[in-house]
């Protein structure tokens, strides 16, 4: 049993406690489960070794609960606790989790409606019987409806791009508390994945106590679930989790690597290093020899030397997934990433001539600034009368005017320039919303798909393919339309569509928006093993869009691409060259 499982059930008996009315007794079991999900140790081990002595000193756990957690240890429950889960029948966690459901609602659930877990309380909802219940009404109901629609979608993770630079400040903030000797933001945010469930810093320090304090003094903190002596456990205002570890300098290497994860990478390293005969964990790489009181440190100061030990070229951390690395890594044949710095252009830019925020004049101006040396303007078409889509006469009167702008910007000796394009939406059968002598004028032309989301895979991969197959479409703008959260990709055959762009020379965008990242991944890498060629573009629909580059970058690295296999990395000129 880990620590983490006997504080859940400690902190089942609290909410049991309040189901009862109990005074004193729910804050306690709340403050022992805190204790004891914060030790550096598992009690579960302690126990063994010293018996009842391995509760002494834990804050919180005074003599009731530690004969509980006695007969817990031993007999994996307690009497108390299996009359109370008895009597309230209830997975009450699960319901705790519904955002404005907590224990007394859950008691008046099951007392009145006979509501056992998440299933029950949607049915009952959906059937209108929350409003029936005493002190509850319709917007109650409606409140737990949206609730379990939030975790369901989400699980409650969040978007990486709405957390990070939150996440950079907090970073920056521990890295300046004199007594830190290293930080660093570890974890899936260190990996750069999609969604985050929470936040993992890591501190490097010989005084983790000072550390300790001065992080909980933070005033971004808003609730404490757990401080021990190296490891602290918080929720932060803005909704999220995030736990604060401390190591000693010379086990800095090997805790970044360990708090990095995956886990699956973790494991995998792991078994390497055993097959080599030594030991590997948050603290360093071990010789095995001698047991545990001989055992002498081979490496863990730096992960590059951690890798170099394990017979590896260093793996970057966006890699480390176990989905091959290890043994590209042991091979030297891991890619050469794209980096951060490598992106010239962007290629799919909005206006205020549809749903953008911005002029074209301010949008060149803010990529300029941000370092871009072009962008294509992609306004929507005619079929997206929402965003007001432009027509071809349309399209034929910003083109004058992109030509007035980028004259305007070499005037002003700006270097950036502005390419003529559109996002060309795609229709039901195929065919585009533009007709081929306009799509003929245009530097860049983008087709995306934003209506019959729903068609058959079949039916949706023609439709893609089609479009594809006109010799005017350059890139294919978000191919599966999801968006993270919120709405589920369209069905494609993704080796049909790859094929299609090898044949038609098609490139496929990575689109950077933070709840798109549409191409994923494993479609990024299929793209690079298959030699399609990609951009990666912001989908910027105001000034201050053009960050989002960094999380396209990410979602590329995340999919083993090459500055070579993304084509707005060159130079216009070549750029332009790699177009049909
Ligand atoms: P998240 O928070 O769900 O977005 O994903 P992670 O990867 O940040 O996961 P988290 O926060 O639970 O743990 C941080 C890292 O700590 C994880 O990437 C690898 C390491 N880790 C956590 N639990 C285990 C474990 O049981 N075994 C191993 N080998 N590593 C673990
Ligand atoms: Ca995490
Ligand atoms: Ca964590
Ligand atoms: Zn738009």
């Amino acid at each position: 049993m880990t620590n983490r499982e006997i504080a859940n059930i400690l902190y089942e008996m609290a909410m049991f406690f309040e189901m009862e009315g109990a005074a004193f007794k729910p804050a306690a079991y709340e403050r022992a489960g805190q204790s004891i999900e914060s030790l550096d140790t598992e009690l579960a081990g302690l126990y063994r070794e010293k018996g009842r002595n391995a509760f002494a000193d834990i804050p919180g756990v005074g003599k009731g609960i530690a004969d509980h957690l006695k007969e817990l240890l031993e007999k994996g429950d307690f009497r108390e606790h299996a009359a109370l889960v008895k009597k309230y029948p209830v997975k009450i966690a699960e319901l705790a989790a519904v955002q404005g459901v907590g224990p007394k609602m859950i008691k008046l659930l099951w007392q009145k409606l006979k509501i056992k877990n998440l299933a029950d309380l949607e049915r009952a909802a959906k059937a209108g019987k929350i409003r029936t219940l005493p002190g509850l009404g319709e917007k109650s109901e409606q409140k737990i409806l949206k609730g379990i629609e939030f975790l369901k979608t989400s699980g409650g993770r969040k978007l990486l791009g709405s957390i990070l630079p939150e996440v950079r400040t907090l970073e920056s903030l521990v890295r300046s508390f004199p007594e830190t000797e290293e930080a660093a933001v570890a974890g899936s945010i260190r990996r750069r994945k999609e969604t985050i469930g929470d936040i993992d810093i890591l501190v490097a320090s010989s005084q983790p106590e000072a550390v300790m304090q001065k992080f909980l003094a933070l005033p971004i903190i808003s609730h404490v679930y757990g401080h021990g002596q190296t490891k602290t456990n918080v929720r932060l205002k803005n909704g999220l989790d995030a736990d604060l570890r401390v190591v000693p300098k010379k086990s800095w290497g090997a805790a970044l690597n360990y708090f990095t994860g995956s886990k699956e990478h973790n494991v995998a390293l792991r078994e390497r290093a055993i097959k080599k005969g030594w030991k590997l964990n948050e603290y360093g790489l071990f010789s095995a020899k001698g047991g545990q009181a001989g055992a002498k440190m081979v490496a863990g100061k730096t992960e590059e030397e951690l890798y170099k030990k394990l017979g590896l070229r260093y793996i970057e951390p966006e890699l480390r997934e176990n989905m091959g690395e290890i043994e590209a890594a042991r091979m030297n044949k891991l890619p050469h990433l794209i980096g951060y710095g490598d992106i010239r252009g962007d290629l799919q830019v909005q206006t205020d001539w549809t749903d953008g925020d911005n002029s074209i004049e301010e949008m060149a101006l803010a990529a300029s600034d941000a370092g871009l040396e072009y962008i294509a303007i992609t306004d929507h078409t005619q079929y997206l009368a929402m965003t007001r889509g432009l027509d071809e006469k349309k399209v034929i009167k910003q083109m004058a005017e992109i030509d007035r702008v980028n004259k305007k910007l070499r005037g002003r000796a700006i270097t950036c320039h502005v390419l003529k394009g559109t996002e060309c939406d795609i229709h039901k059968d195929g065919s585009l919303d533009l007709t081929d002598d306009v799509l003929s004028k245009l530097d860049v032309v983008g087709v995306s798909i934003h209506s019959y989301f729903k068609l058959s895979r079949e039916e949706q991969t023609k439709r893609v393919i089609r479009a594809m197959e006109n010799p005017h479409v350059d890139i294919v703008f978000h191919l599966t339309g999801r968006l993270i959260n919120k709405r589920p990709p369209v069905d494609v055959d993704i080796d049909a569509i790859i094929a299609a762009a090898k044949r038609t020379g098609t490139v496929l965008e990575i689109n950077a928006s933070p709840e798109r990242l549409d191409l994923k991944d494993e479609y990024i890498r299929k793209c690079v093993e298959a030699g399609v060629k990609m951009t990666i573009d912001s989908d910027a629909h105001a000034a201050d869009h053009f960050t989002f580059l960094e999380y396209g970058i990410a979602q590329a690295r995340r999919g083993w691409a090459t500055k070579n296999d993304i084509i707005n990395t060159r130079p216009l000129k070549d750029f332009l060259q790699a177009l049909k």
